[in-house]
């Protein structure tokens, strides 16, 4: 792919995270009252969240939804699927499934890949969180293309899948944690400039990454508005992950 072609691609994925922000509380709610009627108890508008542990699932859950301290609909070890329904408001319904993916336990992944296969095609979205802190893309491109990718496209779901990389505050520890204009300026709830390069550095990468593996950029791929970057702990870019949720379908 040419450079700048790539680049095309690259910067408005990237710019996201710079646009005007929107620090807290970021409501689900508009979005509720205008779907209201079409999802209550018996037919819960179904969330599906994938991703190796400790990506922060949970914490996006309690961050996207406001649903806090609620509990994981499946528990790790467990086969059952026993579906969890939460009210939400004036009758809307959600229901989140909540799948951590063991990189390292070929037996269990079996059984979680039977579970997904089960549950993915029921789900309105599908979320796959990424640690944007991780070092490389590896582990989450191979589990995507071999696990969830494959289930998407036989069930028609590419579209309804979201890249939602997390943890896009940690860049200040790693980088140098002895710089102050490195640290997340908890005042203002963002990154100060100096950080916001260095995020931006780390996501050009990654999408390069995304582009090297043909998961974004390519006819059939995985389109930038599918793709967010947020911090779930400071609720910094949750409208754009809310955005990616919500601008996905439309409710039926
Ligand atoms: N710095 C930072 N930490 C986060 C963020 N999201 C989650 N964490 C932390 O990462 C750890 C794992 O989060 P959790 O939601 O339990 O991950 P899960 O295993 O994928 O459900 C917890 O200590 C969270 O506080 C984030 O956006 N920024
Ligand atoms: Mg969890």
């Amino acid at each position: 792919m040419e450079e700048n072609k790539r680049d095309f691609i690259i910067t408005p994925i990237i710019d996201t995270p710079c646009r005007p922000l929107f620090c807290n509380n970021v409501s689900f709610d508009e979005w509720i009252l205008e779907n209201q009627h079409k999802r209550n108890k018996d037919n819960p508008f179904r969330v599906v969240l994938l991703g190796q542990p400790g990506v922060g699932k949970s914490t996006t859950v309690e961050a996207v939804f406001s649903l806090n301290n609620y509990v994981s609909a499946i528990v790790e070890g467990t086969t059952d699927i026993v579906e969890k329904v939460f009210p939400m408001r004036d009758g809307f319904s959600l229901s989140i499934y909540d799948m951590p993916i063991l990189n390292n336990d070929v037996e269990k992944n079996l059984e979680y890949e039977k579970m997904c296969k089960k549950i993915l095609p029921k789900c309105d979205v599908i979320v796959y969180v990424i640690d944007a802190h991780s070092k490389n893309l590896d582990e989450d491109c191979r589990i995507l293309k071999e696990f969830v990718l494959p289930i998407c496209n036989t069930n028609s779901l590419h579209d309804n899948l979201i890249l939602a990389f997390n943890k896009i505050d940690t860049y200040s520890e790693t980088k140098d944690p002895n710089d102050p204009e490195l640290r997340w300026n908890v005042v203002k709830n963002c990154p100060t400039e100096k950080l916001k390069n260095t995020i931006k550095i780390k996501l050009y990468y990654f999408v390069e990454k995304l582009i090297d593996e043909q998961l974004v950029g390519y006819k059939e791929s995985i389109k930038a508005e599918q793709i967010a970057f947020y911090s779930a702990v400071y609720n910094y870019n949750i409208v754009d992950l809310l955005r990616a949720i919500t601008k996905i379908l439309v409710l039926k």
